[in-house]
């Protein structure tokens, strides 16, 4: 059965002018719609059949001319009636048009609509809806490939061949809860706790490539800090690749935190350049260096600048141990130009760099992006949100419980039915409509 409360239209080309622009409309019964705005039957319409058309106004007059396509339910985007018209793309003529679909009984599209319309009709699961939005908001040629790969159905198929192996799993489980007298044996000859110990295995590796799906779609936050004077803002700079920070030889130059988003290999970065850190009396650097904690509570990184010729300094010391333990750290000795030192990797968490000469920044940037945990782009990687990893570490757990209470069926039991539970989740077979409010506003209108 159709979702299908009523008919929805909106301009589906970006605000501006252009070639062309298209308008879509799907509903129910887009029968009145199509004579009123054609002047023809919808049994006129070849199905996804370019007609050139000339669209009409109520007196009959010609609003514009161009292309109408007419997609009968079931085989649309929506699953429903679709209608998709190509007129000139200015938005005086492509108001017009929606006004007209208006006036012929469609309402104003909600952002994401055809897209969620599709999701209730079963042409994409949630993970599919969610990379439709994926693609179009997409920074990165990395990004846009592999979101491209969640819509194909990527990570749809992994989460449905999991979900396959536990409900498996679960029917052996609960035949022993019908017949207890089997009980143990009869697990033990299906081998139930190797299939566990498979399907864990197997979601430990989606986890793998969900985090690094996460990765390529929302980046990091990474915060430069260190002592006045040191190079932060320098390094800001040259990583940008444009002067988005001041830098002066006063120590306290940097006041407010400035951010700034760079891709690296198709990663979106967040770096965030911060008052240095010191006792001051200057009330508006005190509100800066403020920021600069508040900005390290949110960091997922910190990179830690130093002066080459000072190494780690007492101060440094401080500032280390007031850091977050959570909070990774890589040490950045800067100023290497003043001493000599050799560009580059000194240790796992240290690396030596000039900013100022643009020395060993190559290096710095491959670090970042094996702290931050990127293995690099492949054509297994599909995009993913922190949503899905929330379910998946949810499944480890249910799964972790499930392996240690063994014996115990009707716990197993019940954590192999709410494993499965947040992995439906994913594909949305498992939402609450709060769920799905969240996820679809976040859509562009027309989609
Ligand atoms: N020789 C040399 N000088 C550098 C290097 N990096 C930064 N500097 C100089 O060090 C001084 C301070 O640089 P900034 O980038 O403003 O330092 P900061 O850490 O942002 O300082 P605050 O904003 O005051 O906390 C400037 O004169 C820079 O030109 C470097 O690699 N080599
Ligand atoms: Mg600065």
């Amino acid at each position: 059965m159709l979702y299908t409360p009523d008919t929805i239209a909106a301009i589906a080309t970006a605000p501006g002018r252009g070639g062309v622009g298209v308008i879509r409309v799907s509903g129910k019964n887009l029968q009145a719609l199509i004579s009123g705005l054609l002047g023809r039957e919808q049994s006129a319409l070849k199905p996804r059949f370019a007609h050139f058309t000339h669209f009409k106004a109520t007196d009959g007059s010609t609003v514009d001319e161009g292309i109408a396509l007419f997609f009968p339910n079931p085989a649309s985007f929506t699953g429903e009636d679709v209608l998709e018209l190509q007129g000139h793309g200015g938005p005086v003529i492509m108001n017009m048009l929606l006004k007209r679909c208006i006036e012929l009984g469609a309402r104003h599209a909600e952002p994401g609509e055809f897209t969620k319309r599709a999701f209730l009709n079963g042409k994409l699961d949630l993970a599919q809806a969610e990379a439709v939005a994926d693609i179009i908001d997409a920074q990165s040629e990395a990004a846009a490939k592999s979101a491209l790969k969640s819509l194909d159905g990527a990570f749809s198929r992994e989460v449905h061949a999991l979900v396959d192996a536990l409900i498996n799993l679960r029917m052996l489980v609960e035949a022993t809860l019908d017949f207890p007298e089997e009980d143990i044996d009869f697990l033990e000859a299906a081998d139930a706790r190797g299939k566990l110990h498979n399907i864990s295995a197997q979601l430990a590796r989606v986890m793998d490539t969900a985090t690094q799906g996460k990765l390529l779609r929302e980046g990091m936050h990474v915060v430069l800090i260190g002592q006045p004077n040191v190079g932060k803002s320098s390094l800001m700079n040259a990583l940008a690749g444009e002067d988005v920070a001041i830098v002066t030889d006063i120590a306290g130059t940097t006041r407010d935190t400035v951010r700034e988003l760079i891709q690296l290999d198709g990663i979106p970065l967040h770096i965030i350049d911060t008052a240095g850190l010191r006792d001051t009396t200057d009330t508006v650097e005190k509100i800066g260096i403020e920021r600069t904690w508040v900005a390290i509570a949110k960091a997922d990184l910190a990179l830690l600048l130093l002066d080459s010729r000072e190494g780690i300094t007492a101060h440094d010391h401080d500032i280390l141990a007031r850091l977050p333990e959570s909070l990774s750290v890589l040490r950045v000795f800067n100023k290497i130009d003043l001493t000599g030192d050799t560009a580059g990797e000194i240790a796992d968490d240290e690396i030596h760099v000039s900013a100022k000469q643009g020395i060993g920044l190559q290096e710095l940037k491959a670090k970042l992006l094996k702290k931050i945990g990127w293995q690099g782009m492949n054509d297994g990687v599909f995009i993913a949100r922190e949503r899905h990893l929330t379910a998946i570490r949810t499944a480890r757990e249910h799964l972790n419980i499930a392996d240690s209470s063994y014996l115990q069926i009707e716990i197993l039991a019940e954590e192999l039915r709410l494993a499965q539970n947040s992995l439906n989740e994913i594909t949305g077979e498992f939402t609450s409509d709060d769920l799905l409010g969240v996820i679809f506003s976040r859509f562009c209108i027309g989609k």
